[in-house]
């Protein structure tokens, strides 16, 4: 045995835990999972270790003398164990299962939120239901929950099948163009999570992560307050400069509520300043990411939809320094 296996099998281990993971449930349809996982360990373990204990046995009598009935009886009541066995694990398995999808799919009271999230290649559009009304907040990319209430997510794609995936929180499932499937999130703990697209999309399908926030019922009220407003009026000249260049350079894809930037082929940069990372999980939030972003997105995401737009130095770092404003 070399000597880096044993770190591998720990490295390996050590991924099995954490913010992107199903064995460490955060919420109950992640805890129904992973309960009808371990069931699933837990029979198809005993039926491994029943098999090589027989396998051993009989190769520990093989060659010794015994009379033909006696090993016929043998031969028969073996028979009878196994099939009893099988009948037995599958109708756990079965019975499991059928409790499992039914406790998935409960309907949880009126009173769930909605969120509609729309799959594009490779980032999340997130819209909020303003409670009972017709009208919705836009986001995108980074999901923020209310920890204890069920969260009723729509989901759906603008291009090719993409699966909507927060392991801790809930399974996976898939996002299909022109068609509205529903999926809910009872999230328990709170803290950051990370939510991946589960469906190969094209180049940049490992790139199409999100954050997720779960947190208090006030908190995430007061969140999305903020979400719900216009944009911040710059205060300052760099800022003003950055917003006239966006105006004239980026918005025709992106959007700025409050500002005449309405596009709508990328992510809506209203509150962009407060996400946590930038182009779908990929880089953390900085003002020097952001310029980066801004100068090289086919460098940092190949293939992406957004095009390297040539600026001068001056409007790059006005643009950046506009963007990181909007909180
Ligand atoms: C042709 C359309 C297009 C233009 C023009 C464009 N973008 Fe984008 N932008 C996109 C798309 C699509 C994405 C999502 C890319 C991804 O994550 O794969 C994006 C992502 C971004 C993000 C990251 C948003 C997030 O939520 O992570 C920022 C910031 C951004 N663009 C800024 C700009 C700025 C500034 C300009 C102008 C200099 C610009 N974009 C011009 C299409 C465009
Ligand atoms: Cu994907």
């Amino acid at each position: 045995m070399n000597r880096a296996s044993p770190l591998l099998a720990i490295g390996l281990l050590a991924a099995c835990s954490g913010r992107q993971s199903p064995l460490a449930p955060a919420g109950d349809q992640a805890e129904t999972l992973h309960q009808l996982f371990l069931l699933a360990l837990a029979v198809c373990g005993i039926v491994y270790l029943v098999v090589v204990a027989a396998l051993v046995w009989s190769l520990m009598r093989r060659g010794r003398d015994e009379d033909r009935d006696g090993a016929m009886r043998g031969l028969n009541r073996g028979l009878w164990a196994t099939g009893i066995g099988i009948v037995l694990g599958v109708t756990i398995l079965i019975v499991g299962s059928f409790l499992a999808d039914r406790a998935l799919f409960a309907t949880r009271g009126e009173d769930a939120l909605e969120v509609r999230i729309t799959g594009h290649q490779w980032w999340w559009r997130i819209e909020y239901r303003v409670g009972g009304t017709a009208r919705w907040i836009e986001t995108a990319n980074e999901l923020h929950l209310p920890r204890g209430r069920t969260t009723r997510v729509l989901l759906g794609s603008a291009d090719v099948i993409h699966s909507f995936w927060v392991p801790n929180v809930a399974g996976k499932i898939d996002m299909i163009p022109g068609r509205r499937n529903v999926l809910d999130l009872t999230p328990r703990q709170s803290g950051w999570f990370r939510g991946q697209c589960g469906e190969y999309c094209g180049m940049q399908h490992a790139h199409m992560a999100f954050d997720v926030k779960v947190e208090e019922p006030a908190q995430f009220e007061a969140w999305l307050a903020r979400q719900s407003r216009m944009a911040r009026p710059v205060g300052d000249s760099r800022g003003m400069h950055g917003q006239a260049v966006f105006a004239r350079t980026c918005s025709a894809c992106h959007a700025v509520r409050g500002t005449t930037a309405s596009g709508r082929a990328g992510p809506d940069l209203t509150h962009v300043g407060a996400r946590r990372s930038i182009a779908a999980g990929t880089i953390t939030m900085s003002r020097g990411a952001l310029q980066g972003w801004i100068a090289q997105p086919q460098a940092l995401k190949p293939g992406t939809s957004m095009p390297a737009i040539p600026l001068a130095p001056a409007d790059a770092d006005a643009v950046a320094h506009y963007l990181a404003g909007l909180r």
